[in-house]
């Protein structure tokens, strides 16, 4: 199979790697890590090679609004693909305040021309929240963030608010709110918004998205809070690998004791991983190399809507009920391979140890994301 065949367009991604001389196995490599990052089947590498190959270069401007920069700061450290290959390879990152060498008009000059030269095909990427209450609270060559907002996603094909920030608001809307900062979905509804949420979001998770969209053109399956479900399917807890202390009632009761020692269960101060919907156990950050549970810090919940709010931080959520106790007694009784059938049971999306604790700060979830 020829990858970079003659007939690609000369903006196409494939055309671009022929002509800097990348080398086909480096490039089927590429596209192998790719399809895993997606959680597609095994062996969808060549057709993803293919369909990224013949992709055009996507067009992306990035505009960033109230926020402390930690989603740019998270995508420097992408590792799967790397920040290089996304820019140099996948996407022409048109505008991006933080990356881009233009400054002053020459900055807003390129917003403009790409916005003009790619009309309906380019990808807009928002990260941090708009503020209402005043227009001059966040302004960007003398324009209301909200305008900038509205200009450019005119002609976009589609949105992805980046951050918990522009996926609900974030830090900059917690109580009291005070510059009335609402989230990208608020203001934009006649273009398709995926929410890519997190303070900041998994970098592996941000290219992921772009990926497939770089090789579907079209944004991934989303859940009834916009955010893909290949990364959010499923809680922290339900991938966490202290998961079987929990299961057996051993939690460590504080960040150093003997139960800590031993890496047990860190429920009882503070961790919000049942609550917490991300792929933080499963995906990991730095490369892999581990997420904030395997370093002895329970989940703040960054990923879930108002979870500034929903403090303070290290409450417990609620006391482990009896229901988990009990599948540990059960399956002691009842010897190993009960035990395991116990933990598998325990490991479905809602186990009745989760159905039944119906943690603080549920109820509160629930009824925003009802809103
Ligand atoms: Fe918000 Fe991102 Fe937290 Fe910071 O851009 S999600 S405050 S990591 O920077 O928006």
């Amino acid at each position: 199979m020829d990858l970079f065949p003659a007939g690609l367009g000369h903006d196409s991604v494939g055309a671009e790697l022929a002509r800097r001389g990348v080398p086909r196995r480096e490039f089927l490599s590429f596209c192998a890590s790719l399809a895993a990052l997606m959680a597609l089947p095994a062996g969808s590498e060549a057709a993803v090679a293919a369909a990224v190959s013949a992709a055009r270069r996507q067009s992306v401007i990035w505009l960033s609004f109230q926020e402390c920069t930690g989603c740019a700061e998270s995508l420097t450290r992408s590792h799967s693909p790397s920040l290089e290959n996304l820019l140099f390879d996948l996407i022409s990152l048109d505008y991006q305040h933080t990356l881009q060498a233009a400054s002053g008009e020459a900055a807003e000059a390129a917003r403009m021309a790409a916005m003009r030269e790619n009309q309906g095909k380019y990808l807009v990427i928002v990260d941090g929240s708009v503020p209402l209450a005043n227009p001059g609270y966040c302004t960007i060559a003398g324009m209301s963030v909200a305008d900038i907002l509205r200009e450019t996603v005119a002609n976009a094909m589609a949105v992805v608010a980046v951050g918990s920030c522009a996926a609900y608001g974030g830090l900059p809307a917690a109580q009291p709110n005070p510059t009335g900062a609402v989230p990208i979905s608020s203001l934009v509804m006649d273009k398709p918004v995926v929410n890519v949420p997190g303070c900041p979001p998994i970098p592996t998770v941000i290219t992921g998205v772009l990926a497939y969209f770089l090789t579907f053109g079209r944004l991934p399956e989303l859940d009834a809070q916009g955010r893909p479900k290949a990364f959010y399917g499923e809680t922290i807890h339900d991938r966490c690998y202290r998961r079987p202390f929990y299961d057996q009632g051993k939690f460590a009761e504080s960040f150093d004791d003997e139960g800590a020692r031993k890496g047990w269960c860190l429920f009882k101060l503070g961790c919000r991983g049942p609550i917490t919907y991300n792929a933080c156990a499963t995906t990991k950050w730095n490369g892999g190399v581990s997420f904030p549970i395997q370093s002895g810090h329970g989940c703040l919940g960054c990923s879930e809507a108002k979870f500034w709010d929903m403090g303070p931080f290290y409450q417990p959520l609620s006391t482990p009920t009896a229901t988990s106790r009990m599948n540990l007694a059960g399956a002691a009784v009842a010897g190993a391979a009960a035990g395991l059938a116990v933990l598998a049971a325990n490991l479905g999306k809602k186990s009745a140890a989760q159905a039944a604790h119906e943690p603080i700060g549920v109820a509160d979830l629930v009824k925003d994301k009802a809103k």
